[in-house]
């Protein structure tokens, strides 16, 4: 659906456009569905409007998801995208055959936390070993919304479900362990802090890796209850931010200047700039050590702590590793992937 351009003469603008000439109506997707409140809805209008300003074009954006209420929002942004409903905790390896058939699709992986940190763990690890250019993003309410509140694996220790039932088990912090296995871009962010989460998800489409962002994204059916660490109240008061993070894109000129000592400026792949000032300490986020570190200390101080909190822009992507050709493989013709009789007969020489 191309927008109509100002006509010339006519008095009355059309609507506003971006830079490939879309409105941002071309990025919605389908009525949700899910409760009225929900911090999923949030996330879903966030990237609607990342994907708007960064000009993504949106036949070329695939958004696979796993199972859950988290999982089914790929339906309620970007109808005119890719999108696949794999089976519960199984997105990775759909996204991944994905990729590498496709290596010029921007590929949002659309997750939750009983989908990555329950049933799809072990997905969920090898793809962060990977470096496979994906956003990988985790709606993490701390329980399985769709099946009715039960605990997942990042509920804190000694939070209640509604019920009363205090869960015994210590938490998966999905972001140190993205860190400590090989993700270049890795964050945390709130549903409900729309700034922070636009600057975090711009970051992500101009980066070429694996970028993993788990959102606290409060489920107001079952878990915004006192009592619950991943309720709107808790992570308001518990928040404590890393950095103002600010992101320049490659395509806009840089108004304002920044002062080295107190931001942190990162350029990403395409020349655009992730620019962090620094609110803590002298947090470095190229520091895997101290990313791990400051997390850590964030849990024993029973904080939130959101912001970026690892960035490595120079780690070769999963497609550079495998030396894919640039051509995406799902359209490279028979002969080119075919060996020929010749090339199979000299195979079969070698092996007599
Ligand atoms: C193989 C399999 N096991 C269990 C289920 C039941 N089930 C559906 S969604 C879900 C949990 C979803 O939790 P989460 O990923 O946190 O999403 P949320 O609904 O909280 O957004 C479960 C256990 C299923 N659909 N498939
Ligand atoms: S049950 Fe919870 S996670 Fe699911 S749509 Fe409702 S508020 Fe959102
Ligand atoms: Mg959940």
């Amino acid at each position: 659906m191309a927008t109509t351009p100002v006509e010339p003469g006519t008095t009355t603008p059309g609507p506003k456009t971006n830079r490939i000439g879309l409105t941002v109506m071309d990025y919605k997707g389908g009525k949700t569905t899910l409760c009225a409140g929900c911090g999923h809805n949030a996330i879903s209008e966030r990237i609607i409007e990342s994907m708007y300003e960064m000009g993504v074009q949106p036949e070329f954006l695939i958004k696979p998801s796993g199972i859950g209420c988290s999982s089914k929002t790929p339906a309620y942004f970007m109808s005119r995208s890719h999108s696949f409903n794999a089976v519960h905790g199984r997105m990775p390896s759909v996204a991944t055959g994905a990729i590498l058939a496709n290596r010029k699709l921007v590929c949002i992986g659309v997750s939750g936390d009983g989908d990555t940190a329950s049933i799809g763990i072990g997905q969920f690890i090898h793809l962060m070993r990977r470096n496979l250019p994906i956003i990988y993003i985790i709606e993490d309410n701390g329980v399985y919304g769709l099946t009715k509140g039960q605990f997942s694996a990042t509920a804190d220790l000694g939070s209640k479900l509604k019920t009363g039932v205090v869960n015994d088990l210590p938490p998966i912090d999905t972001c140190a362990l993205a860190i400590q296995l090989g993700a270049t871009l890795v964050g945390r962010s709130f549903s409900g802090d729309k700034r922070q989460l636009s600057a975090m998800l711009k970051a992500a489409i101009a980066h070429k890796g694996t970028v993993m962002l788990d959102v606290v994204s409060p489920c107001v059916t079952f878990n915004d209850h006192e009592g619950s660490t991943k309720s709107y109240k808790y992570v308001k008061e518990h928040e404590e931010t890393l950095q103002d993070v600010s992101f320049v894109p490659h395509f806009e000129e840089i108004a304002v200047e920044y002062d080295p000592g107190t931001t942190i400026n990162v350029e990403m792949h395409d020349g655009s700039h992730l620019r962090l000032r620094k609110l803590h300490e002298d947090f470095d986020p190229t520091n895997r050590i101290a990313a791990i570190s400051a997390l850590m200390t964030a849990h024993a101080k029973d904080e939130v702590l959101t912001g970026i909190f690892y960035v490595d822009t120079k780690k070769p992507s999963f497609t550079e590793m495998l030396n894919l050709v640039e051509e995406p493989l799902g359209t490279l013709p028979d002969e080119r992937v075919r060996p020929g009789k010749a090339v199979i007969d000299e195979v079969m020489q070698r092996l007599m």
